[in-house]
């Protein structure tokens, strides 16, 4: 039943080429041939992201075309879904905590190893750059909780309320049973994950969200934590995940892709291998959802899932679209 929710609510099939003006601005010429050269599948520079966030990669690709840094176009990517009061899994508009407060976790990584998080920050409307100021300004990785909010405001971020009333009528609705009981569809399920390639080959990631609706005060997932919800190496690719956070945690799921990508795997069967390790540990239920995306330093890409219903978007000079990921459970 569940699964049936998720699959009607899940984003269908969308393709649009760009524009041909869009096609000759955006690179190099001579960059675009050597990586054709090397690898027909793959393509850069190039954004992608969970889920079909046609208006995130739109941003990320914006800033790639003008030869933008691979960072810029994941935090300016990502950011589009922070301010998206629409989106209620990630920044302002985003689920409450069981108390009714709005808690986000973001983190970020750029092609030299450095990263910078956020778990648990309120009233701050986009951690992913509170997350890009901890790794550029502190000699800290992560920040958490009253630290991390008061660490934005030094950092020139303005205090907001992030609980829209849409949410909050959700909440109160919810608080007559107080059930905890992560739900397997799109509305529950969309965090963004970017992984983006600029024209210099370089590689940077982002992922945010405000976690499992309801979750216990205090809880931080996968998302901002670096190795389980993101990871990127300049040398191999990175890659990015959505869904149960403490189930990718406990295989340090992105990481996993990623090294498995360097011993060889392409994005697609390292992505297929980080949900079966999952499964394995998962042997009576597989009734929940993980999603991972991952990208190679060629710019091949890849996806997969347990439940069908995941999609990824990607925008390249090849075009923007949102494709399918293929799953586990078929139906
Ligand atoms: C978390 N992984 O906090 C996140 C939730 C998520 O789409 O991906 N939702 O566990």
């Amino acid at each position: 039943m569940k699964r049936r929710k998720f699959l009607k609510n899940s984003s269908t099939l969308t393709a649009g080429m760009i524009s041909a003006p869009l096609l000759a601005s955006c690179q190099d010429p001579k960059i675009i041939e050597t990586n054709l050269a090397e690898n027909p599948s793959g393509t850069k520079p190039i954004a992608i992201c969970t889920w079909n966030f046609e208006n995130a990669t739109a941003k990320a690709w914006e800033v790639l075309k003008e030869g933008g840094s691979a960072l810029d176009a994941v935090e300016q990517g990502v950011m589009v879904e922070e301010a998206d009061i629409n989106n209620q899994t990630v920044g302002k508009g985003g689920r409450p905590d069981r108390n009714g407060n709005v808690t986000l976790d973001a983190c970020i990584m750029d092609k030299d190893g450095n990263c910078g998080a956020v778990l648990c920050i309120q009233n701050i409307a986009h951690p992913i750059s509170v997350a890009r100021k901890v790794m550029e300004e502190t000699p800290h990785v992560m920040l958490a909780g009253k630290g991390a909010e008061l660490f934005g405001y030094e950092m020139g971020f303005e205090k907001t309320s992030l609980l829209t009333e849409k949410s909050k009528l959700e909440w109160l609705e919810w608080k007559k049973t107080s059930e905890y009981k992560p739900i397997i569809n799109i509305e529950n399920h969309d965090t963004i994950g970017m992984l983006a390639i600029d024209k210099n080959g370089d590689i940077s990631g982002a992922c945010t969200t405000s976690g499992m609706a309801y979750k216990f005060a205090g809880r931080v997932g996968d998302s901002p934590i670096v190795g389980a919800g993101l990871f990127v190496d300049n040398e191999v690719g990175g890659a990015t995940a959505t869904g149960v956070g403490e189930e990718v945690v406990r295989t340090v799921g992105s990481f996993l892709i990623v090294e498995l990508m360097r011993q060889g795997k392409s994005p697609q069967e390292a992505c297929e291998e980080g949900v079966k390790r999952i499964l394995a540990k998962n042997k009576e239920n597989t009734d929940f959802q993980i999603g991972f995306i991952a990208m190679n330093k060629k710019g091949e890409t890849g996806s997969y899932c347990i439940q069908p219903g995941f999609t990824y978007r990607q925008y390249s000079e090849s075009g923007h679209v949102n494709t399918p990921s293929d799953s586990f459970i078929k139906s």
